[in-house]
């Protein structure tokens, strides 16, 4: 099941930017079944939690205070290879190095503010779908 589902965020910024519904959509027509979703705000508790793994970074402040600035989309993702095939779908970290018609190529604002977030394996897919989703949130 693990290797099956992804945990993506639309970032504040797509949101903010009116992009959910093409994002989604994008996302549904490649093939990925929607299994949880919600809007939500992460507190800058949250975020830092959330990217723990890049606490010593430069950019570690940006990335919380921004992740935490507005309301994001959640979502658990169901398809065959579902957190390779999602990371070749939203394209690389920095949008001006993204293939075309990726999300981040599409709708990335910057490196920093790049529109959506994919996990980027099967065993922080499924710590993540847990930081979001209970498991009552969750469905086949
Ligand atoms: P990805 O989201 O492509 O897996 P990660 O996990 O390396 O990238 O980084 C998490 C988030 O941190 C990125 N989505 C991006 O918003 C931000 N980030 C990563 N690297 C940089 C950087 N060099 N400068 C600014 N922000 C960055």
């Amino acid at each position: 099941m693990a290797t099956n589902r992804t945990l993506t965020m639309i970032k504040p910024n797509a949101v903010q930017k009116g992009l959910v519904g093409a994002m989604l959509e994008k996302i549904t027509a490649s093939g990925f079944k929607i299994v949880a979703l919600k809007m939500t705000q992460l507190t800058v508790d949250d975020a830092k939690e959330f990217y723990a793994v890049h606490k010593e970074r430069s950019f570690f402040e940006d990335l919380y205070t921004f992740m935490s600035s507005g309301p994001i989309v959640a979502a658990v993702l169901e398809k065959e290879n579902a957190v390779e095939d999602f990371r070749s779908l939203i394209g690389t970290t920095d949008p001006e190095e993204a293939a075309e018609g990726t999300l981040r190529k599409l709708y990335a604002d910057s490196k920093s503010r790049n529109a959506i977030h994919g996990s980027d394996s099967d065993d922080n897919a499924r710590i993540e779908s847990s930081f979001h989703f209970s498991r009552r949130e969750m469905f086949l």
